[in-house]
């Protein structure tokens, strides 16, 4: 073949999926009825490949919740909790979401995309069965409906290494040989329904593997390819550089090896004498962010590949699940800015325009070739692309990053200004979205109330949530956050450099999708953001609220971020736009500015040779964006996950004067992480689960405070929930804040 793409996405152009899904697990559609509209997605999806020329069409991308779900399913590797549920599609979302009786698998980042699976869990005992049900009915539907269809696995390698093992198994790979027979008869059951080939995606080989890892994975594809009777192998490898494991999976006799040319360089397949005959898969369309491809730099890249490979296909970096489907459903995007980019319909055409070129020569495509030149030299021309004044801002201010006082002087002073209680108890920023928030933002949107009138309905949410908060006995206060749709997405609204899409929706996990805005510019706050609410909610309360921003990182990493500008000057311009908030926020009177990095760790690169330098520029933006203020004014920031790991000394680099952080769930344990690194400033551990509707009683956050007690002195200790309440609803929160107030007052008498 020569034209292919490595996945699609699958909820729908429309979302179609995530609502026919929903109404399922809701009882208003049967599983007949949600079947027929994921057969109708997965053939449109098909007929669309094919229509614009795509010779090679992955099937079995299609899923109803998460492909590494689906392959737990596929090897009978569900867990033992959900297997008395007797429907296996039910059983399949019990996996997913848990029931009232049974816990859900954890889910995690795929790699370093914004895209979360769910991770199996594999026991000693993990009696590995194939099931190839739903891999061989989409199989059928395709062959039935004329598709030259490739079906799709999560390859063996990369499934278990991504798996989480339990019941004492330490190490899942240790199970790899486990698994070859399952996979020996999946490709005979491939074979004889009529695929010709089959795709085993293997990600992990990008990131820093063993010898005895890479050592196995030669040897299982070793194994699968001496079967005679199958259909040929693809091995796909993307998000990053094959490196040596790329010599190492060609050498085992694999027909096919994709290989992503955007995040990973030539080398590995120039430098290469392992490849023979086989066909290099060259993904130069980039899969996972929404630029259109600069078609002489592609055809370069496909042309060194043709020179060293037996055959080259031209192909997406990666699937395009991370992508928004068609560029055509975005009617609010101005022609120039539409011409610089590519959805997933459009890097489809960009794959078969390429092909074409590899096939028929570089003159074959020549109004194509001169659109995309056309394109390039426009973008990089335009005013709105490059600011001077930004650029010149950001080198003058870019040598503040540190606060001119230390932490520990900075306390003191701050306790003078705030006054606050021993074990001072705060929420983390958001409050219920209420169904009058939501339809006030449906109302405006659809032109029902004015600008005016939704400021209005704004302001009493927001009355609301102060006034609750007080007779809750909080000490610190927040807005709630009810002007909010998302915590990137607001502020991308407002920055210059930020193009914020109406329909470019992306799977986020499972049903739930998220609109990553564009960022194409650089980034400049034409007006403060955030301040008349800061200052409306301050007015109607004595205590301090605080201030709240996203921070630069967080804001890149839930962006499709610029290709022509380093990642590290962006996040400084972006920074920089942070920085001017806060400054205008302490005017406006916030004692208190909090700053959250729930993806500080999420941006973290795949190979442990790149991560000081990313932390470097993310903590970087972060002092930057945060130490424009007197030292009275406190610092917050908020971090969404525990397990700190590899940035556990990022933390303690940031400087921010309070760090709240998830921690009901891991036991406090992050605590003995961070004072080991001596880490000294104010902390929040969570003292209980938002994630969960049960409400917690006094006792157990007595118990939580207890034990933060044992590592983190007092004057340095808050008291707050794990993360924001806005999936919660207020019934809850208002019986766990009860309780959350009343266990810091009795842990302070008992303290003093
Ligand atoms: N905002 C953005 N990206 C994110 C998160 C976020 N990425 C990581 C993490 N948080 C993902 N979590 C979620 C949680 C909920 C939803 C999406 C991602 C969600 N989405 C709504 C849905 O699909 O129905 C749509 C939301 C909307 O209308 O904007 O519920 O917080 N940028
Ligand atoms: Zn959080």
């Amino acid at each position: 073949f020569g034209a292919t793409v490595l996945g699609t996405p699958r909820v729908g152009p429309d979302r179609e999926l995530k609502r026919a899904t929903e109404s399922y697990w809701a009882g208003a559609i049967d599983r007949t009825e949600l079947e027929r509209v994921a057969a109708r997605l997965r053939s449109d999806m098909w007929a669309g490949l094919r229509a614009a020329g795509i010779d090679a069409i992955p099937v079995n991308t299609f899923s109803f919740y998460d492909q590494m779900l689906d392959t737990a399913a596929l090897l009978g590797a569900l867990p033992g909790r959900v297997a008395h549920i007797a429907d296996d599609l039910d059983r399949y979302f019990a996996a997913a979401r848990g029931t009232a009786q049974v816990a859900p698998l954890e889910m995690t980042k795929w790699f370093d995309t914004n895209y979360h699976y769910l991770v199996p869990e594999i026991a000693p005992h993990t009696a590995f069965r194939l099931d190839a049900t739903s891999v061989l009915d989409d199989l059928d539907q395709a062959l039935r409906e004329g598709i030259a269809a490739r079906p799709v696995l999560i390859g063996p390698v990369t499934f278990l290494a991504l798996s989480k093992g339990v019941d004492g198994l330490s190490d899942p790979l240790t199970r790899l040989d486990d698994l070859v027979p399952l996979y020996r008869e999946l490709l005979t059951h491939l074979h004889a329904a009529g695929a010709q080939w089959v795709q085993f995606d293997e990600p992990i080989l990008v990131t820093d593997v063993s010898d005895e890892t890479l050592d196995r994975a030669a040897r299982l594809y070793r194994s699968l390819s001496e079967q005679q009777v199958r259909p040929s192998l693809l091995v796909a490898t993307y998000f990053g550089d094959t490196g040596g494991a790329l010599d190492r999976i060609a050498g085992a006799g694999v027909e096919a090896i994709a290989v992503d040319l955007v995040s990973g360089g030539l080398d590995a397949v120039t430098g290469s004498d392992a490849l023979g005959d086989t066909l290099v898969v060259a993904g130069v369309v980039d899969g996972r962010n929404v630029w259109r491809t600069d078609l002489d730099r592609a055809l370069a890249r496909l042309e060194a590949v043709r020179a060293v490979a037996g055959s080259v296909a031209v192909s997406t970096s990666c699937s395009l699940l991370h992508v928004p489907y068609s560029l055509a459903a975005e009617t609010g995007i101005d022609a120039t800015l539409s011409s610089w980019l590519a959805f997933g319909d459009e890097k489809v055409a960009e794959v078969v325009t390429l092909a074409t070129a590899v096939r028929d020569g570089a003159e074959s495509i020549g109004a194509a070739l001169s659109d995309s030149r056309a394109a390039a030299g426009q973008r990089s021309a335009d005013p709105r692309v490059r600011n001077d004044t930004v650029r010149a801002t950001v080198e003058a201010e870019r040598r503040h990053r540190t606060r001119s006082t230390p932490a520990t002087r900075r306390r003191v002073v701050q306790q003078q200004e705030l006054g606050l209680p021993l074990l001072p108890t705060t929420t983390i920023g958001s409050y219920p979205q209420t169904t009058a928030i939501r339809v006030a933002r449906a109302d405006l949107r659809a032109g029902r109330i004015d600008g005016d009138e939704y400021t209005a309905r704004m302001r009493a949410e927001i009355a609301e949530v102060v006034r609750l908060q007080e007779k809750l006995g909080l000490d610190v206060l927040v807005h709630g956050e009810p002007e909010r749709n998302d915590m990137v997405q607001y502020f991308a609204e407002q920055l210059d450099g930020f193009f914020a899409s109406e329909r470019g929706w992306v799977q986020s996990y499972g049903t739930r999708c998220v609109r990553p805005p564009i960022l194409y510019g650089d980034v400049a706050r034409p007006d403060a953001m955030t301040v008349d609410w800061f200052r409306y909610a301050q007015s109607l309360s004595a205590k301090p609220v605080k201030g709240m921003l996203t921070g630069p990182v967080t804001i890149l990493a839930w962006s499709f971020v610029r290709d022509d500008l380093p990642l590290a000057d962006t996040a400084d311009q972006v920074a920089l736009a942070i920085r001017q908030e806060t400054v205008d926020l302490e005017a406006a009177g916030a004692r208190i500015v909090q700053v959250d990095e729930p993806a500080l760790r999420e941006l973290l690169p795949l190979r442990a040779s790149e991560r000081p330098r990313y932390l470097d520029w993310a903590v970087g933006a972060f002092q930057l964006a945060t130490s424009g203020v007197a030292d009275t004014t406190q610092i917050h920031t908020h971090l969404c996950y525990s397990e700190f790991g590899d940035v556990i000394g990022a933390i303690v680099d940031l400087d921010a004067d309070v760090t709240s952080i998830e921690a009901a769930r891991s036991h406090m344990e992050v605590l003995d992480d961070l004072e080991s690194v001596g880490f000294d400033l104010g902390v929040g551990p969570g003292v209980y689960d938002i994630h969960s509707p049960r409400v917690p009683s006094v006792e157990e956050i007595v118990d939580s405070l207890g034990e933060a007690l044992a590592v983190v002195p007092a004057e340095r200790l808050w008291v707050n929930p794990d993360c924001g309440l806005k999936t919660r609803g207020t019934d809850e929160v208002v019986a766990s804040l009860t309780n959350l107030v009343a266990a810091a007052k009795q842990v302070r008498a008992e303290l003093s």
